[in-house]
């Protein structure tokens, strides 16, 4: 009787690649005040006052500024606190995110 094989031949490929990263990414507008955009950063994203009015003062200049990179869960749930932080106090503001390359 010929051998029945009973176990892979090969070994399973470990998986060690680690996840993408996603950049939330704050974007200027005309509308939300400076302070409030300062008050969400270091709220949101535990920055401190110093960081947060750099991060703001950049979006504010050019257009938009990365604010952090995360896994996509944790950047999606910050940009949407964010965002809605903005929302609620009836300011335009928005996070986004986007995959790092
Ligand atoms: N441009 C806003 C103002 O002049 C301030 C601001 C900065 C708003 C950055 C949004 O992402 C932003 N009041």
């Amino acid at each position: 009787m010929r051998d029945i094989a009973t176990r892979p031949r090969t070994k399973p490929k470990p998986k060690t690649k680690r996840p993408r990263l996603h950049k939330v990414i704050l974007v200027n507008d005309d509308y939300t005040p400076r302070e409030f955009v300062v008050a969400v950063l270091k709220a949101v994203f535990g920055m401190s006052e110093e960081q947060a009015y750099r991060v703001m003062i950049t979006a504010h200049k050019r257009g938009v500024c990365v604010v952090a990179v995360y896994t996509r869960d944790i950047a999606e749930t910050k940009a949407t606190q964010g965002t809605e932080a903005g929302r609620r106090a009836g300011y335009p503001l928005l996070f986004t995110t986007e995959p790092e390359e």
